[in-house]
């Protein structure tokens, strides 16, 4: 059944009605820049076909009910004073943007929402990000406030570090709210410049799944980015993103290998970041993919956040595309999915050499997707 049938069918089993706002907000695979974001750093995003939707009928007054359609759970609570649920649970993300909007001063109402998505959860394309966007926009939009894209992002950045506990950066949420169909998005994350780049028109991108699941609740997320701000302090910049390879040089006797090591991915894919951006305005996939196969190196020696079956699909891809474009993982990591950028006339051969030579932990056939840069979150109805 289609996301949409899913939705209205879910929506009109819980509360026998037809929702007044049904809002959809993308999920994301980001092509280059990888923890760069919480660096103040650069990273460069494509909006994908796989998003969540929340339809939505407001009753002020009332509490706030939610049905989680591919949980098969459901929450209720007060819309002006949201508590915190387990540490894990679904029900924080949507928790927190509600707490967020009270904190800025919207008055949330209450009524019957519905909730689906066509994001595995722990594949690494932003399930929770494009579900914080959606509810704040559907919520939002019921309280009659337009707000800009970028601040509804924030907003679920907010939600996420400090609701949820995760303290992610801001690429997620900017992917899910501020893209345009066609283009992949140049992300300044600490200027909040966003420069749309239209995708030439024979690329392709093909997100592979590893079938190994990641969470950034694990851990290991905040623990680097931990480490990015100790060798931040050493050099006695604010961020990384205000470092360069010759300053790392010279603090390189105050610091360990490892924090040595994650200044110098991050560094790196700044710049490969902005390189790849240029090289993507210009048509150009050749230099593009060389960037990408750096990013996926430094990921795997520097950033310690690949796992085996990520670096082996990355090869596989790599070899499949050939000079033509390249392949890296993508995400949060520690498994999850890796993209590759090709020319559209290598599809069949890449997909045939990815399901020849790779199977999951499971055993199976890897998920494998194409997909055309979507749109930013929006209303539907
Ligand atoms: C996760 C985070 F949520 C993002 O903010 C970003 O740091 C990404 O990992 C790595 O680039 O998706």
């Amino acid at each position: 059944m289609m996301l949409a049938d899913r939705l209205n069918a879910g929506f009109a089993a819980a509360y026998a009605a037809a929702p007044a706002i049904t809002v959809r907000a993308p999920g994301r695979v980001n092509l280059i820049g990888e923890h760069t974001d919480y660096n103040d750093g650069f990273a460069m995003p494509i909006a994908i076909g796989q998003e969540t939707q929340v339809a939505f009928t407001p009753q002020v007054g009332a509490p706030l009910q939610v049905a989680a359609l591919d949980f098969a759970d459901s929450d209720a609570f007060d819309p002006a004073a949201p508590d915190r649920a387990t540490a894990g649970d679904w029900r924080n993300y949507v928790r927190g943007v509600v707490d967020e909007l009270v904190r800025a001063g919207v008055s949330v109402p209450g009524g019957q929402m519905a909730i689906a998505g066509s994001i595995a959860r722990g594949t690494g394309l932003s399930s929770s990000a494009s579900l914080e966007v959606a509810v704040a926009r559907s919520l939002l939009q019921a309280a009659g406030l337009d707000w800009r894209a970028i601040d509804i992002a924030l907003l679920g950045q907010r939600a996420e570090c400090d609701f949820v506990g995760v303290r992610c950066g801001n690429l997620d949420q900017i992917a899910s709210a501020c893209t345009q169909a066609g283009h992949a998005l140049l992300i300044d994350c600490r200027s909040l410049d966003l420069r749309q780049i239209a995708m030439p028109d024979d690329a392709r991108v093909m997100i592979v799944q590893s079938g190994v699941v990641r969470g950034l609740l694990d851990g290991e997320y905040n623990t680097r980015r931990r480490e990015c701000e100790a060798a931040a302090a050493i050099m006695g910049v604010a961020a990384l993103r205000d470092a360069d390879a010759a300053m790392l040089a010279a603090a390189r006797g105050r610091m360990d290998d490892v924090t040595h090591a994650r200044a110098r991915h991050v560094i790196s894919d700044n710049r490969l970041t902005l390189e790849a951006a240029e090289a993507l305005a210009a048509g150009d996939l050749v230099t593009a993919g060389v960037l990408m196969r750096e990013s996926h190196r430094t990921q795997a020696q520097d950033f310690g956040i690949t796992v085996p079956a990520t670096d082996r699909l990355a090869d596989i891809l790599n070899a499949a595309i050939g000079p033509q474009g390249g392949a890296r993982q993508t995400g949060g990591g520690f498994g999850g999915a890796v993209v590759g950028l090709m020319r559209a006339d290598q599809v069949d051969t890449v997909r045939e050499a990815v399901l020849a030579s790779y199977r999951t932990p499971a055993g199976e056939a890897p998920m494998i997707s194409i997909e055309a840069p979507c749109h930013g979150a929006q209303v539907l109805a």
